[in-house]
């Protein structure tokens, strides 16, 4: 019997108000960021909620076994055959920062290195006092060692052109490039780019993790990073992403496309070159920095493998930018330019985020949602202004190589 007209109308309305629904179901954005308390938001927050989903507001543990922990007297500080592996904390540090790194070391000494005792390597430009040798060693049960950087490491290179560098100063300071006119930081970036691996104390060491002053960490970390690192065959670690002020790298990717021209066969076949390329978040910066994304690995924080730094290709790419006088002439910063060389001529898989090392240098901060983690918000990006918070590019990372 066939319905009234009334009915069938009524359950067609029926149906569609029923999938409207559904579709605006589906359309809705799980797990949108959560943002710092008090942001208002603007443009910078549309761009943050279209993200999926922040991945370290899920609870979590440690990275996978195997893990090697402390057992009986095996990471002991005077043992002679202890579990340690051939690795160093590292910190490029001024003396006047004795009070920030001393702040750091007690961090990370409680969380972690207290159990584990590797040995603190100090580098500088100039020679440290003996209170900052004296304090910095009362800081640690573990071996602490002291380097000077050899002049020729951390001096303005022959070649710079010094007419064209304080052009080039004007310019980009008017630009708001920061730190652009302060020579002691185009210095350390150079450094820290392709000079710290080269020093003599560091020749016959394997693994690093970079240490700055004031910096701090959160979270009780109970197994040996640098023994992960090697068990699992990583060359680098990093735990903040960001974009970095294309200004600062104009020409960084111009100068790394003609140097792959040069050695077409030097880009891994896993390599993260897409992520370097990536123009779907910040194409301004993308355009800016002329194809390059700009997002990279915040190398304040690093724990990695100098096999890698030492490898032919990175130090001959090195090399080739160094040549190039970007150091100088624009402010190319070792995280990019770490970041770019790892993109282009590693394994993606190699590079780890330790998503459970609780981290911050302001104004950023890597804060998991873990028990083990004290004095940070779970998820939150930035203390700081709001518009910070689009400065994170780790979904960026995500998206191209997944969370390994
Ligand atoms: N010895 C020495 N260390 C420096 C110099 N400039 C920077 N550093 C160190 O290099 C690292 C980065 O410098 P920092 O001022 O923190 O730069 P930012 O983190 O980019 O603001 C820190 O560990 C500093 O202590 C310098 O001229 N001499
Ligand atoms: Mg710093």
């Amino acid at each position: 019997m066939a319905l009234p007209r009334a009915i069938r109308l009524l359950a067609a309305v029926t149906i569609c108000i029923f999938l409207f629904l559904f579709l605006q179901i589906l359309r809705a954005e799980p797990g949108a960021i959560r943002l710092p308390d008090g942001h208002k938001g603007k443009e910078s927050n549309s761009k943050l909620q279209k993200w999926e989903h922040d991945p370290q507001l899920d609870p979590s543990g440690e990275p996978p076994e195997p893990l090697r922990r402390v057992k009986g007297d095996n990471y002991a500080p005077d043992n002679e055959n202890s579990d340690r592996i051939n690795a160093t904390i590292l910190s490029l540090v001024r003396n006047e920062e004795l009070k920030g790194i001393l702040d750091s070391m007690n961090d990370l000494e409680r969380t972690w290195n207290s159990k584990f005792n590797y040995p603190w390597t100090f580098f500088n430009d100039v020679p440290f006092t003996e209170e900052f040798k004296r304090k910095t060693t009362a800081a640690t049960k573990a071996k602490t060692y002291y380097h000077q950087i050899p002049k020729e490491h951390w001096e303005i290179p022959s070649w710079i052109n010094h007419d064209l560098y304080a052009e080039s100063v004007s310019l980009l300071r008017a630009q708001k490039v920061q730190y652009m006119e302060k020579t002691s930081y185009h210095q350390m970036c150079r450094w820290n780019s392709g000079l710290f691996s080269e020093h003599p104390a560091l020749l016959t060491t394997q693994y690093y993790w970079r240490v700055e002053p004031n910096v701090r960490f959160f979270c009780d970390v109970d197994y040996d990073v640098f023994g992960w690192m090697a068990d699992h065959n990583k060359t680098y670690g990093f735990n903040i992403n960001i974009y970095d002020s294309p200004e600062s790298v104009a020409t960084l990717w111009p100068e790394t496309l003609k140097f792959l021209q040069d050695h077409p066969g030097y880009v891994h076949e896993e390599s993260a070159r897409e992520w370097l390329e990536d123009g779907m978040h910040r194409p301004d910066n993308k355009r800016k920095a002329n194809g390059y994304s700009t997002c990279h690995f915040w190398s304040n924080f690093e724990v990695g493998d100098l096999s890698f730094w030492r490898s032919k290709k990175y130090r001959e790419y090195f090399e080739h930018l160094d040549r190039s006088g970007g150091f100088f002439y624009e402010r190319w910063g070792d995280a990019p330019v770490h970041s770019v060389a790892l993109g282009l001529f590693e394994d993606k898989s190699k590079i780890h985020w330790f998503r459970d090392i609780g981290y911050q240098h302001v104004p950023f901060f890597n804060c998991p949602n873990n028990p083990k983690c004290g004095g940070c918000v779970t998820g939150r990006f930035t203390d700081g202004e709001g518009w910070l918070n689009r400065e994170d590019c780790r979904p960026v990372w995500f998206k191209h190589v997944g969370m390994d």
